[in-house]
């Protein structure tokens, strides 16, 4: 039975191959070039029971706002309609809507709490 040829370098599918100039068939060096990560906003949405301090509470707690930022975001979301408490990735980001969300149906509150690309 015939020897099998020798195997190639391991590499991904569709990656050129050269011959190195001795003969040897080898993938072509290519730049590496990873994309950042696609990032995602957790906005809160207003609504007219869950109470102002518990939305601060959940702006420090969850999205590490300092008092005074907590409750300018805050204060927009109840006058706007709509706030972004922060920007991450998105496991982070969705992460974060069910903490909050969670945290919110324990406290009794309606609050709701969305994932959007950014
Ligand atoms: N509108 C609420 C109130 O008057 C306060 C509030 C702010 C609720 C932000 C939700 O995401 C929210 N008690």
């Amino acid at each position: 039975m015939p020897a099998d040829p020798p195997s190639l370098p391991p590499v991904s599918p569709g990656t050129p191959r050269v011959e190195d100039g001795q003969g040897a068939v080898v993938a072509e060096r290519q730049a590496q070039r990873t994309e950042p990560p696609r990032m995602y906003q957790v906005v809160l949405l207003n609504d007219d029971y869950t109470p102002m301090e518990f939305v601060v509470l959940v702006l420090q707690e969850y999205f590490l706002r300092d008092l005074d930022t907590a409750t300018q975001i805050m204060l927009k979301i109840h006058h706007e309609g709509r706030g972004i408490c922060g920007v991450y990735t998105k496991d982070v980001a969705a992460t974060k809507v069910e903490l909050v969300l969670a945290a919110a149906r324990r406290a009794g509150h309606p609050l709701q709490c969305i994932l959007e690309a950014a």
